[in-house]
Parts: structure tokens; C-alpha cells; sequence
């Protein structure tokens, strides 16, 4: 668990690794944000906190004490004299709950706590902060999501903060603008992504019981936790046409299939077939209850608290037909989930023989069930476990497995299987939902993204790693777009503004990245390095980068080290790093691949692409050691760049989900726990932006060309567009504010909603009806 204790280490020593940034951050928080003495008359209300108390209570101000201390009121009348650094202003009543923190006097952190949770507890779970959309995961079902509420947002007749609300404005902004919009979704796990996706998505909805049955899982975070990234993209002939759309996958969590921790279960998939099937198929498949099955029973936990397999089996198959999954493929898939399942089951022992300790199968029955399901052939099947060939010039050797390496190479048979059936699944998905591209159009699109959430367990492994360092790259992105480039802009264009200090991750994420003394850099090195082990490279990384300021050593476990990502200290264990990196099959499991072309493993595994190379080379007899392997991490690398210059090339709608407690209960909202996503995730940062920022800009000549139709019949010359002097005659004519503008070199500047008058009057002219329901309609299947 995070507890409240390991985060509160974690922020102290990140502080510690940091020097004046952070600290200048603080105090121009205090000065700027948090109490502001001259406003207050005696009996106005403000906050305080006292020492080692967990919540920021209303007292009544009642003057000065002198020496940094003040006099205050509790409600229950008692008076007491406290420190000025624990008291905050109060925004005054009629801003209580707003639906927009950037309308708040004073943006301090109770301030903001108290908006967010007086919301919650209304079940008004969406705020605005500026640009970003905060949500508050309300663990029970909210009657808002209905079709008459997605009118409501599309026809404009509703407007407070809600995801169909983003959503309307992506696709209001894809046709206003042209560019390709992106809603891009995160916070940690169980806050609420994969939801909103899906609300966002509604009417495709049919993609998800089939990833969610084969990629979701229950975590101790959360119940139906997304153990791979996503990223939807939907593209669009015209405003109403859809012209197909397309899945892409990040990173499966293979080693759930073999590997499941207490009280957390395997891919739903798996219970699902156990319950749901009909007694004919039960016989066809050898199946029985999910407790039968070692890889499913290792974690003791089988049933999910509001959740019906045997349901949601009946879901997934109607759409498997929905996306044209005939019968025969259907039973050529759930023949092979029950194949692993069985493959599970088998067991070895070992026999001391000459060439060293040979593994041996316990129990035949699984072994023959596994081949007969996975279509391969038995003897085959059990050769490839038991021993390896290995092939030296003209050549060949058995040689003989220990039970250990016997039983690796199962469950990486296992892993494999299961994980090209993921990738063939969202490919067949893919090729029925999306269209072909026409020749010489351009498309554009909307990507929607849905990703893992940031992970702290007790134990981490290099599956946190991966989805920690995808959520590093996403908050930079957010970092970049909504404060420091816009900053920059600022400066570039000679603007009076005081920089907003914030503190980025671009630390964390070059010890994960960099070209040079990173984790990627060194496992890219260690895993070519045959004689290297997880303790090798449990050492070079504690030794190349005990001086970075984001990792922290722990001198006491030669295999642990935490990295202080952005929402706080995790802890990794290198165990098994290694191999989850080199991530490859023996030349004897690509053998059996392409044993039968009638088995819809070997058709698989054959045809993904990482078996692919792997085939390739064993065919054209190239050995692995003389190729330099790519390391899972660094491909991963070469996703998630890919994924943020998409993404990049957007323009980018942030909701930032937040988890108001860690039981998964309704009406439970813990003050501390919320405080720290918000914190962390930028958004005090964000609504500072929007509120002294000028997110509105123009060309001179674009100002004067969209508005001087306003000044009335006159139209202006080309020199005339140009010049600052016509663009302040709109400005003036429409009485906007001094403060609302600034004159760039290049730009006119304008601060949120300066424009609203002008806009509203603009509105009249090109009356537009965009709606969220018809980018969907036309795409119902
Ligand atoms: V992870 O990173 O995949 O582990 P997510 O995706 O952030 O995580 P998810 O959307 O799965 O979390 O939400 C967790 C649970 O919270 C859901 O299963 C719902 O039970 C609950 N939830 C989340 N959002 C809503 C909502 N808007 N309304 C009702 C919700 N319930
Ligand atoms: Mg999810």
C-alpha cells in the first residue's frame, strides 16, 4: 500500500534530493496562495490545521497575535492563538462548490479540498480546473450517464462540468479547428480511466467486454484494473461520418497468466469460462471449477464481490459474434485459454542421470488434455519441457532440464500463448471495426487514451516499473502542455508574467530513459550479456545510479532500490528482471510452433511479430548471441515515444481521475489521500495557469480578420490586419478590460474568457450544431 507514512517519506526525499526549485516553489505557494491577512475583518472565516490533525477546520478570524501568530475561533467557541502558517483564507460563500476551481479567490489547499469534496458529496463528481477535468471516482452508479444526458451536452442545453462534456468539446473542436483532438485519461489505479473511457465511447462499447474479459484483472487496487495501455482512435469521413477505428495495445501483463499474488485473480477470461460454460462445452474443454486450475488457484481468490462471471461469459460471446467471431473460432479460443489452463496443471519431478538432473512429468493426464486442446502433438509437447536441443554447427544435443527450468519453460509457453492471443484478438477487432482508408483523403481523428494507472505494491516488479514509467512520460506531456511551454511562450513573446514554478519529473524520467546510466540503457546492456543475472544487474544499477537524485538505494536488500516517481517513493524488487526483459522462447517452443498449421497457437505464435523474428532466425540458423536482442523495457520506450508524438500532434482535453479512498466504497472521501493526487498531479499548477494565463492567442491579422466584421460595414485593409493599432480598436469598441490582454511580439494574447462577450455575439454568425451522439451514431455496429 501507499500508506499515508511511505508518501510522506517519499515527498521529504525528493526535497532532500532538490535543492532551491522546489523550495522557491513552496514559499511563493505560501506567500501568494494560502493567507492573506490584510483581506480579512474580525469574525471572517479562514482555515486552520493544528498539529497532527488530518483536517482543515473553519475558525473564525479574530485578530493578530503578534510574532507570526493569530487569534481564531473554533465553531465550538473556544479561542486559541495559532501559528500564521497554519491558517488559510477562505473563499467567501457564494464561491462554495463551484464548478470551476479557477473561479476560486484563493487557491490554497483546503480551499480546493473543500470545493472538490463538497462536490463529492453532492455526487457532483466533475470540476473544472481550468482546461483539465478533475473527476472524483464515485464507487456507485450516478443516474448522469443516460442517453438524455448525452443530449443534453450535445445540444448545448447543459454545460456543467461532466466527460460528455470533453467529449462534445473534442468533437467541436475536431470541426471547428481541423486538428486532431485527443482525450487523454489518468490517474492511479482504480480512479476511474477505463469508466470514463467507456462513457466517452458508449456506443462502441461492444470492443469492451472482450478486452476488458482478456486484459483487465482484479488487483488489490482495484477490482477490474486494466493490465495494458490503450489508445482508441476514431477517425472521420465528415462531422457525422465515422470511417472506422482502431485499437492499439501496450504491453500486456503477461506474467499474470502464470503468476498471481494473493487476493489479486488472473485475466477474467479465466473464471469466466470456468463458470459460464454449458455442460457440453465443460466436457469438450476438460473444464471444471476454477479452483481445479493451478494457475488460477494459487492466489486463493476466485469470486469478485458484485461481479458475475457466468454473466459476463454470456457478454464476451455475444460480442465475439458482434465482431464476427464465427463459432469455430470462438471454440478454437476457448480451447486454447482451457489449453493453458491445463498446461498449468502439469507437474515435474527430477532423476539424477548421467547428464545431469533430468526433469520428468508427475501427472499425465494434464500433459495429454493440455496437447489435445492446444492441438500439438503429446510426446512433442513433452519433449520440449522436459529437455533442450541444442544445435552447435552440424549438431544436435539433448540436453536434459532441471524441474526448475522445466517448469519455466511451461509457464513461458503459457505467457506466450496467451499474450499473441491478446494481440491476435485486437487485430481481428481492428480489421472488422476499422475501414479501410480511402486513397488521397486525409482523416481526422480523435484518440482516446486509456492506460494503466500509476501501481505501488508492497512488492514491485518490473510490470510496476513499466506502468510507472508510462504514467512518468504522460505527466511530462502534461507538464509541457499546460504550463512550461506556454510559459515559454510567454517569454519568447515578451509578455510581463511571473513564472509559475512547478516542479516537473524530467529527473525521474531520465533515470528511466536516458541514452546513458538509465534502467533502460543498463538492462538493454545486461540482457546481451550471457553469463548476466538479475544480481549482475541488481549491482550495475545500484552502482551506475546510486548518485541520481530519483533513486534511492536500500543499502540493507542487494536486490531492492525505490525510484521516487511523481506521486511518491516506490519500491522495485530486480528478481526476474532479466528474464521479463529478454522475454524469448527456446528454439525447441518456436520448433513446436510450427509443428501444426491447423492449431491455432502455432498459428499465433507464428505469426506475431516478436516470434517472428524469433522463427526468422532459428530458420536462417542465425544464433541469438550473435544478434544484439532488444530488451522488452526498450521497446516499450519506442511505444510510449511513439504514443506521446501522437498524442502530441493533438490537440490534447486532460481529465485527471482521482481515487477518494482505497477500500473502493461510495460516500468515503479521504481529505489526505485526494490532496496528494491533486498535488501531485499539477492540477494547483494548472488552475494558477488558466487563471493569470492567456490561453487565447492570435496573429494580428487573425484577430482583426475574425472580429472586424463586429466594427460594423468597414473592412479592413491588408495593413490595416496587421497592425496592432486596429486590433486594439476591436478590443476597446467591445470594452474588454486592459488587464484581460497583452501585445506579443508576434501575438495577441487574451486571458480566459475575455473574449465571451464577442464570442457570444460571434455565435450568432456561424451557428454550429456539433453533437456527441452523431460521431457515434453512424458507427453502431
Ligand atoms: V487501472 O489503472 O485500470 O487499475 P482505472 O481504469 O483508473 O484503474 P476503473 O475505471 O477500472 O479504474 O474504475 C475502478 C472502479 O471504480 C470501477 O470498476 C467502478 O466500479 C468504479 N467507478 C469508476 N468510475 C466510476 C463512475 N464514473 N461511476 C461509477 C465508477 N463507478
Ligand atoms: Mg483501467
Amino acid at each position: 500500500t501507499m500508506t499515508k507514512g511511505s508518501k510522506k517519506r517519499a515527498s521529504s526525499g525528493r526535497r532532500a534530493g532538490r535543492s532551491s526549485p522546489r523550495k522557491s516553489r513552496e514559499a511563493s505557494k505560501a506567500s501568494r496562495l494560502n493567507f492573506y491577512e490584510e483581506d480579512l475583518h474580525k469574525g471572517a472565516l479562514v482555515w486552520h490545521r493544528g498539529d497532527g490533525q488530518e483536517e482543515w477546520l473553519k475558525h473564525a478570524y479574530l485578530g493578530d497575535a503578534g510574532s507570526d501568530g493569530c487569534r481564531l475561533r473554533a465553531a465550538g467557541g473556544d479561542e486559541v492563538t495559532v501559528p500564521k502558517s497554519s491558517v488559510c483564507s477562505c473563499n467567501p460563500d457564494f464561491l462554495e462548490g463551484t464548478s470551476d476551481l479557477t473561479n476560486l479567490t484563493y487557491l490554497n489547499e483546503p480551499s480546493v479540498l473543500h470545493n472538490v469534496r463538497l462536490r463529492y458529496d453532492r455526487d457532483e463528481i466533475y470540476t473544472r480546473a481550468g482546461n483539465v477535468l478533475i473527476a472524483v471516482n464515485p464507487f456507485k452508479k450516478l443516474p448522469i450517464y443516460s442517453a438524455e444526458d448525452a443530449q443534453r451536452y450535445e445540444s448545448g442545453s447543459s454545460e456543467g462540468p461532466h466527460i460528455f462534456e470533453v467529449a462534445q468539446r473534442a468533437y467541436g473542436d475536431l470541426f471547428d479547428t481541423g486538428k486532431s483532438q485527443s482525450v487523454v485519461i489518468s490517474g492511479e489505479s482504480g480512479s476511474g480511466k477505463t469508466e470514463n473511457t467507456k462513457f466517452v465511447l458508449r456506443a462502441i462499447l461492444q470492443t469492451n467486454p472482450i478486452l476488458e474479459a482478456f486484459g483487465n484483472a482484479k488487483t488489490l487496487r482495484n477490482r477490474n484494473s486494466s493490465r495494458f495501455g490503450k489508445l482508441i482512435n476514431i477517425y472521420f469521413d465528415s462531422p457525422t461520418q465515422i470511417s472506422g477505428a482502431n485499437i492499439y495495445t501496450y504491453l500486456l501483463e503477461k506474467s499474470r497468466v502464470v503468476n498471481v499474488q494473493k487476493q489479486e485473480r488472473s485475466y477474467h477470461i479465466f473464471y469466466q469460462l470456468c463458470k459460464g460454460c454449458s455442460n457440453e462445452e465443460r466436457q469438450r474443454y476438460s473444464l471444471s471449477d476454477a479452483s481445479e486450475f493451478d494457475y488460477l488457484n494459487q492466489s486463493e481468490c476466485f469470486d469478485i464481490d458484485g461481479t458475475d462471471d457466468g454473466r459476463d461469459f454470456a457478454e464476451v460471446k455475444a460480442a465475439f459474434q458482434t465482431f464476427g467471431f464465427d463459432a469455430t473460432t470462438q471454440d478454437r479460443i476457448f480451447r486454447l485459454l482451457s489449453g493453458i489452463l491445463h498446461l498449468g496443471n502439469v507437474e515435474f519431478f527430477e532423476e539424477d542421470t548421467e547428464g545431469g538432473l533430468q526433469s520428468k512429468i508427475r501427472n499425465a493426464k494434464p500433459l495429454q488434455t493440455a496437447a489435445r486442446l492446444l492441438d500439438v502433438d503429446e510426446r512433442l509437447l513433452e519433449r520440449v519441457l522436459t529437455s533442450r536441443i541444442i544445435r552447435a554447427r552440424n549438431e544436435q544435443m539433448t540436453k536434459s532440464m532441471d524441474a526448475n527450468q522445466a517448469l519455466s519453460a511451461r509457464d513461458t509457453l503459457a505467457k506466450h500463448a496467451y499474450a499473441a492471443l491478446f494481440e491476435w484478438l485486437v487485430k481481428s477487432m481492428n480489421s472488422f471495426i476499422g475501414k479501410k482508408k480511402k486513397e488521397g483523403r486525409s482523416y481526422r481523428n480523435i484518440n482516446l487514451l486509456d492506460i494503466y494507472g500509476f501501481e505501488c505494491f508492497k512488492i514491485n516488479s518490473f510490470e510496476q516499473l513499466c506502468i510507472n514509467y508510462a504514467n512518468e512520460r504522460l505527466q511530462q506531456l502534461f507538464n509541457q502542455h499546460l504550463i512550461e511551454l506556454e510559459q515559454r511562450e510567454y517569454k519568447s513573446e515578451n509578455l510581463a508574467w511571473e513564472q509559475i514554478p512547478y516542479s516537473g519529473n524530467d529527473d525521474c524520467l531520465e533515470l528511466l530513459e536516458g541514452q546513458r546510466d538509465s534502467f533502460i540503457s543498463i538492462i538493454a546492456d545486461e540482457i546481451n550479456i550471457p553469463q548476466a543475472s538479475d544480481a549482475t544487474l541488481a549491482l550495475k544499477l545500484k552502482d551506475q545510479l546510486t548518485s541520481h537524485s530519483s533513486f534511492v538505494n536500500n543499502a540493507r536488500d542487494p536486490m531492492r532500490f525505490s525510484i521516487a516517481h511523481y506521486p511518491g517513493r516506490v519500491e522495485y524488487d530486480v528478481n526476474q528482471f532479466l528474464d521479463k526483459n529478454r522475454d524469448n522462447l527456446s528454439a525447441d517452443l518456436v520448433e513446436l510452433f510450427s509443428s501444426n498449421e491447423n492449431s491455432l497457437l502455432c498459428k499465433l505464435l507464428e505469426s506475431s511479430p516478436t516470434m517472428r523474428d524469433q522463427n526468422n532466425q532459428m530458420k536462417t540458423g542465425r544464433r541469438q548471441s550473435t544478434l544484439r536482442q532488444q530488451s522488452v523495457a526498450a521497446t516499450f520506450k519506442g511505444q510510449l515515444t511513439s504514443l506521446i508524438e501522437t498524442l502530441g500532434e493533438t490537440s490534447v482535453h486532460y481529465v485527471r481521475c482521482i481515487k477518494p479512498n482505497s477500500k473502493q466504497v461510495p460516500n468515503n472521501f479521504k481529505s489526505d489521500l485526494v490532496l496528494d493526487q491533486l498535488k501531485c498531479c499539477g492540477v494547483f499548477e494548472v488552475v494558477q495557469m488558466a487563471r493569470l494565463g492567456y490561453p487565447t492567442k492570435f496573429s494580428y491579422e487573425q484577430f482583426n480578420e475574425k472580429y472586424d466584421f463586429l466594427l460594423g460595414s468597414r473592412s479592413a485593409s491588408a495593413s490595416e490586419r496587421d497592425s496592432k493599432a486596429s486590433c486594439l480598436a476591436i478590443l476597446k469598441k467591445f470594452g474588454i478590460d486592459p488587464s484581460q490582454y497583452q501585445f506579443g511580439l508576434t501575438r495577441l494574447f487574451l486571458r480566459a474568457g475575455a473574449l465571451g462577450k464577442v464570442e457570444q455575439l460571434q455565435k450568432l454568425f456561424l451557428k454550429s450544431s456539433v453533437t456527441i451522439q452523431s460521431w457515434f451514431r453512424a458507427f453502431v455496429v
